[in-house]
């Protein structure tokens, strides 16, 4: 196997002729988005997406990553001069495409002063963020929790360059939000403010006036990359190696509320859309897929399945991925003038049943606490006002809560042991449900509800 890793030059020597590749002169290209949380999604979705832009004819939309824990994907991108594919798998078969859009990645906590000096350069103009649900710093009730929220938090590193940049009279910025979190951007915007409430209160009135802070909707399944993973994409490449390699689906949808402090990618000429009002797509997108998988994470490795695809080859499985998205969530969701939410299902049930993607459940099942309020809560409430019963989702509480009793393993989750407590106590529901519970929110289990759920 051989060593030698994807970068320009290499690229430019070695690798197949026909590779799909980025076109445009990238040492011509400024850098106009620093990215926190330059994980798979982000290579897979919006740098993809800016890529294709400038590909088109965009200019200086060149991406800095920042992780604000580990050196890892450091190490995977900055050999590579921030070079690294992304590989569609479907039962149409695979297509590879070498992305160029990264320039660098930044490791923030070894280098806090250069994360401040590229979000105060002038060429910035969007901060964008996948940072995980849990990244947000968020307490129970939504607000900023201090205890989480600081020197190492994203919040951080905003206040610093958005003040430099204050300092030197230049434009704010939007920061983007394009975590699966329902509101993104007016969440990150109340959380932002809090922060510099307790920061740099001067600052707050310049930010409300020069930053925005749009709400988008982000939607294209990629599943961690495995070391076999990147043995086929140097198959590809022959025998050149991606360490940043990401694996993704061919669907991808970006619905952006189309709010920017200083421009943007023309993003919207390479299939995003632009809109005054994300919150159809989002909700659906939340509550339909979300909402599906984590069902089908849970209840599917509480039947030994590992993968989403063989998940949905289990009838009663399939069955009630399909009962949750058209009983439970559809019926909650006000739908976009031209928004078919009844084909949307098919569709995700479709994806979902992509053998090709081997989308691990424990993935999925993942720091439960921040996802299940938007994914299930917000479901059940709607549905208690209707008068609806949500069996699947039901079904799905009671399969994570033996999740939480440790019946897949440690559990990865940033409140792990509130919710080991928690499902360990004499009444778990209240416990996580009931008023002042780890996930109090307007939904209670009812006592139809806990009987079906208890078993
Ligand atoms: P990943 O594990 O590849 O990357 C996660 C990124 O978040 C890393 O850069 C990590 O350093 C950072 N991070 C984790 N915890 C953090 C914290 N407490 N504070 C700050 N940064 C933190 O995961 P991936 O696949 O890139 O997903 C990231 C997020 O993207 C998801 O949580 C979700 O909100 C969103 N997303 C993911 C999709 C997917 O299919 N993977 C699809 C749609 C949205
Ligand atoms: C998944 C999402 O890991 C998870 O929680 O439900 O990352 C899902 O793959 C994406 O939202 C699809 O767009």
């Amino acid at each position: 196997m051989s060593d030698l890793r994807l970068n320009p030059f290499t690229l430019a020597t070695f690798a197949p002729a026909d590779a799909e590749r980025y076109d445009y002169d990238r040492d011509a290209q400024g850098c106009g988005i620093v990215h926190f949380g330059i994980g798979a999604f982000h290579r897979a979705h919006q740098a993809w997406y800016t890529d294709l832009a400038m590909s088109a004819g965009d200019r200086d939309w060149g991406i800095i990553g920042v992780s604000l824990r580990s050196g890892e994907v450091a190490h995977q991108m900055n050999p590579q001069e921030g070079l690294y594919t992304i590989t569609e798998r479907s039962g149409e078969g695979t297509k590879t495409r070498i992305i160029g859009a990264v320039k660098q990645v930044l490791v923030a906590p070894y280098e806090p002063d250069e994360v401040v000096a590229a979000l105060a350069a002038p060429g910035t103009r969007i901060a964008s963020f996948t940072i995980t649900e849990k990244g947000y710093c968020r307490a129970k009730d939504g607000s900023l929790d201090p205890a989480l929220a600081g020197d190492e938090s994203v919040y951080h590193y905003l206040a610093l360059g958005l003040r430099r940049r204050h300092d030197a009279d230049l434009p704010g910025l939007t920061l983007l939000s394009c975590d699966n979190l329902a509101d993104n951007g007016k969440q990150l915007a109340r959380l932002m403010r809090e922060y510099l409430t307790w920061h740099d209160p001067a600052l707050l009135a310049w930010f409300e006036a020069e930053c925005t802070c749009p709400s988008s909707m982000v939607d294209r399944i990629v599943p961690a990359t495995t070391a076999e993973d990147r043995d086929v994409v140097a198959e590809t490449l022959d025998e050149l190696r991606d360490e940043a390699a990401v694996m993704t689906e061919p669907f991808s949808q970006w619905v952006i509320e189309d709010r920017f402090a200083n421009g943007r990618p023309s993003w919207d000429k390479v299939g995003a859309q632009l809109v005054a009002d994300v919150r159809p797509y989002e909700t659906a997108k939340l509550r339909m897929l979300n909402g599906a998988h984590s069902m089908l994470a849970y209840v599917g490795l509480a039947h030994g399945h590992t993968y989403v695809h063989e998940a949905m080859a289990d009838p009663t499985i399939r069955s009630q991925a399909d009962h949750l998205m058209r009983e439970e969530a559809l019926p909650t969701i006000a739908a976009a003038p031209g928004q078919d939410l009844s084909s949307y299902a098919d569709d995700l049930l479709t994806r979902f049943a992509n053998p090709a993607l081997q989308h691990r459940l424990i993935q999925i099942a993942m720091d439960g606490s921040q996802k299940i309020p938007q994914r299930w809560l917000e479901t059940l409430a709607a549905n208690r006002e209707l008068g609806r019963d949500c069996p699947a989702i039901l079904a799905g509480i009671a399969a994570w809560m033996g999740h939480l009793r440790g019946r897949n393993g440690p559990v990865d989750d940033p409140r792990a042991s509130e919710l080991s407590s928690a499902v360990g106590g004499a009444d778990p529901l209240d416990a996580l449900f009931g008023e002042g519970g780890l996930l109090a929110s307007g939904w209670v289990p009812s006592e139809a509800n806990r009987r079906k759920i208890l078993g």
